[in-house]
């Protein structure tokens, strides 16, 4: 007789999103980490496949298997436009990864993280040292406050800014996805300033998709919808919206930069750095339906 494969033995991780009723598990081998923090709820797991595994809330924020997708492409398609990108701010981003993927950029001098919790921060040094070693890089100020409130007092300081953030909650979206928020991130950065920001995904949150799409562009000068294929985060699919007050992401690149880096990238090269931002009809439609 076939084995009975509709008991697990093991524990099971389960995304579940009760908007739309689908989810996504996986096997769990070790429950590292577990706390209810003053915000949110933070997991680590161990898992077969994914290696570690970090949840707040139950969503997936990042896993060892194919963190690289998300954190390159948040960094690098800002960093390699902006000509001598030297002051950055991330806010969110409280695993480390992206700060990692920025300080891969020679020219960094200072990077600030603003995470709003910093039990996040700590979890993730003792139990994803793959992902936030480069947090304690000296070159890191780690603060921790509300990115939106701390954004808020700078005027031309940055020269990128990245908004590595959770998914938007109920009404407004929460504090990182506001009109307000984003005319904060232009003031704080300078002339030549870059953004970027994760900007959910077609499928399962087009509407969150367009939302923040268009409160970016509305803010800033030139606005641009990206995407690529980010397994951790269903349904697989996921887009970032480059911004800046002047520099185009696909006129202003200049591949020879990114053949001459000299640092490991796994996802992120010249051709995916352009056909990120070819989107297919579907996201095109979406975003020029004013
Ligand atoms: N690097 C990929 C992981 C994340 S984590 C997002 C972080 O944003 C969390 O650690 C959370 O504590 C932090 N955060 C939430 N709100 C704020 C705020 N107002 N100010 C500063 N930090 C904040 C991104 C996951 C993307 C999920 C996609 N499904």
């Amino acid at each position: 007789m076939a084995e009975n494969n509709h008991i697990f033995p093991h524990t099971i991780f389960t995304e579940y999103d009760k908007t739309n009723k689908v989810g996504v598990f996986s096997e769990v081998t070790n429950h590292i980490y577990t706390e209810q923090t003053e915000y949110q709820r933070i997991d680590i797991y161990e898992t077969p496949i994914y290696g570690k595994l970090f949840s707040l809330d139950g969503v997936v924020m990042t896993r060892d298997s194919d963190e690289f997708v998300y954190h390159e492409m948040i960094s690098h398609v800002p960093l390699f436009i902006h000509p001598d990108p030297k002051k950055v701010l991330v806010i969110g981003g409280g695993d480390g990864g992206t700060v990692r993927e920025v300080l891969k950029h020679d020219s960094v001098e200072k990077v600030v993280l603003c995470e709003l919790d910093k039990k996040v921060v700590e979890a993730a040094l003792t139990h994803l040292p793959n992902i936030s070693y480069e947090l304690k890089n000296p070159k890191v100020e780690l603060v921790y406050e509300d990115g939106s409130k701390f954004v808020s007092q700078f005027k031309d300081e940055f020269d990128v800014i990245l908004i590595d953030s959770t998914d938007p909650t109920e009404g407004e979206g929460g504090l990182l996805f506001t009109e307000e928020f984003y005319k904060n991130c232009f003031e704080a950065l300078n002339e030549n300033g870059v953004f970027s920001a994760q900007t959910e995904e077609p499928f399962l949150k087009k509407e969150w998709m367009i939302r923040a799409y268009r409160r970016i562009s509305n803010t800033f000068n030139i606005a641009r919808l990206y995407m690529g294929y980010v397994p951790q985060y269903m349904p697989g699919t996921w887009t970032w919206t480059f911004a800046s007050k002047n520099l185009d992401p696909v006129k202003d690149f200049d591949p020879e930069k990114v053949n001459e880096f000299n640092k490991e990238l796994k996802y992120y090269n010249e051709e995916v750095h352009v056909a990120s931002f070819s989107l297919p009809v579907f996201v095109k439609r979406l975003i020029s339906d004013y």
